[in-house]
């Protein structure tokens, strides 16, 4: 099923094992729309992430995409249309080119370029010996933190998903490319999930979700969650 990229949690509860990581989590993302998480070392913003695209089967409550109980989504095209980015980011010692074109071996060159405009990074790969045909590692060629994170920001978007989830891949960034990054993201037709440790990096959101031990604590615009927690002006703002 084609995805639109509609993503509702209803009162949704999960464990590791036997230990709560998400209570009654509920929130709804319209399609297109950038939703940021907000919340302490595991206060559990990968674990819900990770419910988006099935990596986790049991939960208690609903998860509905676009009206329908997940569910009934097969795991195999869900994640076709759901790019994950994750925390730790996997970069192979092939060339940079099949690095972003992972998972989509058939991608054109035209669309590599294409995701690497976006992902920030291709003015930097074009100062490479061989460009997209770098290898990685090779001649001394070594990417930076941010440089890697970019990339696999990159691999995430040739795949041209309906929703991308970015597992704090963009902490290496600095404000103004991070910036960029996020304008030409709200180009796309895809609804962004966005962890970030900086309120700054979540200001554009429409919604920030604010995560504290597995429980939503505040959940809105930059904007109402100053009004509104004093949680989120204490403990984020700097
Ligand atoms: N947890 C497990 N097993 C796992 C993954 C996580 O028990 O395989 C626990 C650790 C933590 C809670 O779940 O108590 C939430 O972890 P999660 O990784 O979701 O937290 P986070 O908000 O993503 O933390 P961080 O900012 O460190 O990435
Ligand atoms: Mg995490």
């Amino acid at each position: 099923q084609e995805l639109k990229g509609e993503v509702r949690f209803e009162r949704v509860s999960f464990f590791h094992s036997d230990h709560p990581v998400l209570h009654n989590v509920s929130f709804h993302a319209q399609p297109g729309q950038t939703i940021g998480l907000l919340g302490e070392t595991g206060a559990g913003k990968t674990s819900l992430l990770h419910l988006i695209p099935r990596l986790y089967e049991k939960h208690s409550g609903e998860i509905y995409l676009d009206d329908n109980p997940i569910e009934v989504f097969d795991t195999k095209s869900l994640r076709k249309q759901i790019s994950l980015v994750p925390q730790d980011v996997h970069l192979f010692s092939g060339s940079v080119r099949s690095n972003i074109a992972w998972g989509k071996e058939n991608a054109k060159m035209s669309e590599v370029v294409e995701a690497a405009k976006q992902a920030q990074i291709h003015s930097f790969i074009k100062t490479l010996p061989d460009g997209y045909d770098t290898v990685l590692g090779q001649k001394g060629v070594t990417f930076s933190g941010g440089q890697k994170q970019r990339l696999s920001i990159a691999r995430a978007l040739v795949r041209k998903p309906k929703i991308l989830i970015l597992d704090d891949s963009t902490s290496a960034l600095d404000a103004y490319t991070e910036m960029k990054l996020l304008n030409s993201l709200k180009t796309q037709q895809c609804t962004v999930f966005i962890v970030a440790q900086k309120i700054s990096s979540l200001k554009e959101a429409n919604q920030i979700l604010l995560l504290h031990q597995g429980k939503l604590i505040a959940q809105g615009s930059h904007e109402e969650l100053l009004n509104e927690s004093p949680y989120y002006r204490e403990v984020f703002q700097s």
